[in-house]
């Protein structure tokens, strides 16, 4: 039986690093519906404590099985992250879902996971509920940008007390689904062991201060929005100034009262072309963090000029929260550009050749990973789970690089057939079976091209079937409602033939390298 003391639940641990005077701002909104949300609305910590109670109170109140999964696809707001926090409080299972999700998409992860809850916005309810009536699903409530919605209509009849379920390091905590090379997506489990012990690591490494206020600016229905920057934040009780949509120029504005800020490349592209963004702008900034995708050196240099700031950047994945990152105390090192860093403390990181054998420093090949981070596996695929994972237990997380005699990581390439643009991870065999579909379509390739804006585009070239007519235009207009937008191809282009070699496989690298200079133009107006 466990006390109090032993529970393992990461909320009891976030929790835990709540200010001592709860009355203090936890959250402060930046921007949100006028009436119901404004900017300038503040959550303290006494809120997110009474709120996350009621809410897991919700929860309780329904029975729901041990291990229940709870889908949540929602506008980003602070009551939405309240949701999260109560999920966990509740001992359940979240599942995020990326706002841009379609119906089919969101059938297949209903489908796949069989949530006993789904919360979706007030707007999506007749076709959400409909898919996941039809799974199962016992409850389905909605949540709106503007707190409106049935979840917190129900969440009010409820007491604001309400004691953290027990919880063990190894039990899950959520489920993040990650699109595969080959077939459907998988949901990569991840344990309150999992994510308290990476919060625990970033928090000493990133060197969080007692009086850091961090600028929150990223979705929350992926790793680094809802994991790094919201655990980071909470386990040092630090206020968030929240904003609900990322606006370069609004984000801008608050640096002044922030010290630390979290973004994926393009927001610091987008930023960039600011003239607003000084280095007065940024004179109380402590770091500036950056991951999810190739940074590229130009702008880790523009930034620094700009800025006096250099950026740090990190490196990590769904299946393993954060493997690597640069030094943010001098102490630790210099942070050098091009590269993500060395391993975190207590993250193992080694890079084996094609056949498993080590490689030597500096020499490139495939990055594998264990430690605490590292997840359980993929929900309810076993062989997808055993086929990442080496005989010794190493995750293979399909990137390519190199490690240098001190320990800086370079990532040079993916294994993976991956595209990653704006932070999201776009996989070109799904796009390839759904535009394969498409009337008039005899066969295509999806590659990604260099974008001044989101570091790759999506493109696709395909052949048409005899005598079909096809116009590039409808097609990217009608795959928007079937596919998240962030997937839909910027370009589509219709080819006599698609470049193959002796084997009879698609050469993408000639496509790549006949497209690249595609979107090579800033798509933002240059600074000043
Ligand atoms: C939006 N669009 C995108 C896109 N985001 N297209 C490609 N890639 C993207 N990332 C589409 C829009 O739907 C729109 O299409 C058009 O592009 C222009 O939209 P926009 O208004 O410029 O987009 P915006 O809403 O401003 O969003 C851009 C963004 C957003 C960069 C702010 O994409 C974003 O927040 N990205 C962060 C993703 C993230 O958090 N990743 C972390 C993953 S965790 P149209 O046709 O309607 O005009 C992870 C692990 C780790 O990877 O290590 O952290
Ligand atoms: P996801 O599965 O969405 O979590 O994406 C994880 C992938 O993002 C990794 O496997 C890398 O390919 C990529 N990634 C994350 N951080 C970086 C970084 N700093 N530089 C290059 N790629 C990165």
């Amino acid at each position: 039986m466990l006390t109090p003391m032993d529970n393992q639940n990461l909320f009891v641990a976030l929790r835990a690093a709540f200010p001592a005077d709860l009355d203090q701002v936890a959250i402060e909104c930046a921007d949100g519906p006028a009436a119901s949300h404004p900017a300038g609305a503040s959550y303290r910590w006494c809120d997110l404590e009474r709120g996350t109670a009621m809410l897991a109170n919700l929860l309780a109140s329904l029975n729901l099985p041990d291990g229940s999964r709870v889908a949540v696809q929602t506008e980003k707001s602070v009551e939405a992250l309240m949701l999260y926090l109560a999920v966990l409080r509740a001992g359940h299972v979240f599942l995020p879902l990326n706002t841009a999700y379609q119906a089919a998409e969101i059938e297949y992860f209903i489908g796949n996971a069989e949530p006993a809850v789904v919360v979706c916005s007030p707007k999506n309810f007749a076709w959400v509920s409909r898919i996941a009536f039809s799974a199962g699903t016992q409850q389905v409530f909605t949540l709106g940008e503007a707190r409106d919605g049935s979840l917190l209509d129900r969440a009010a009849h409820f007491s604001d007390q309400h004691e953290p379920v027990a919880r063990q390091a190894d039990d899950l905590a959520a489920i993040l689904y990650t699109s595969g090379t080959t077939g459907r997506s998988k949901g990569a489990m991840l344990s309150h062991g999992n994510l308290l012990s990476n919060a625990r690591t970033l928090k000493a490494y990133w060197d969080w201060q007692p009086d850091d206020v961090l600028v929150h600016a990223l979705p929350i229905f992926h790793v680094h929005g809802l994991f790094v920057a919201i655990h980071g934040a909470l386990l040092n009780g630090s206020k968030m100034i929240w904003f609900g949509r990322f606006d370069p120029r609004a984000v801008i504005a608050r640096l002044p009262e922030a010290t630390v800020f979290m973004g994926v490349p393009t927001l610091y592209v987008r930023m960039l072309a600011e003239a607003t963004l000084t280095r007065e702008a940024c004179r109380r900034m402590r770091v500036f963090i950056s991951g999810s995708a190739p940074l590229l050196v130009e702008t880790f240099d523009a930034w620094t000029e700009r800025t006096g700031h250099t950026l740090l950047e990190r490196y990590g994945m769904s299946e393993t929260v954060m493997l690597t990152s640069n030094p943010c105390r001098a102490a630790d090192g210099p942070r050098r550009r091009g590269t993500v860093g060395p391993a975190l403390p207590g993250v193992g990181l080694r890079v084996r050749d094609d056949a498993g054998q080590p490689c030597k420093s500096g020499e490139i090949g495939q990055i594998q990973v264990s430690g605490p981070n590292v997840f359980a596996g993929y929900w309810r695929m076993p062989e997808k789970t055993e086929e990442e994972f080496t005989a010794d237990g190493w995750f293979k997380t399909g990137d390519v690089g190199h490690i240098d005699a001190d320990g800086y990581v370079t990532i040079v390439g993916r294994s993976k057939d991956l595209i990653i643009s704006g932070g999201y991870n776009v996989y070109p065999a799904e796009i390839e079976s759904v535009i394969n579909e498409l009337p008039g379509v005899a066969e295509s390739a999806v590659i990604g091209v260099p974008h001044a804006d989101f570091g790759e585009a999506v493109v696709a070239v395909l052949v048409a079937r005899p005598g079909a007519a096809i116009d590039p235009a409808a097609m990217i207009a009608g795959l928007k409602g079937q596919i998240a937008n962030f997937k839909v191809p910027k370009r589509v282009f219709v080819v006599d033939d698609l470049p193959r070699n002796a084997m009879g496989k698609v050469q993408k690298n000639l496509l790549r390298e006949q497209h690249q200079g595609l979107f090579q133009q800033p798509v933002a107006p240059p600074a000043p």
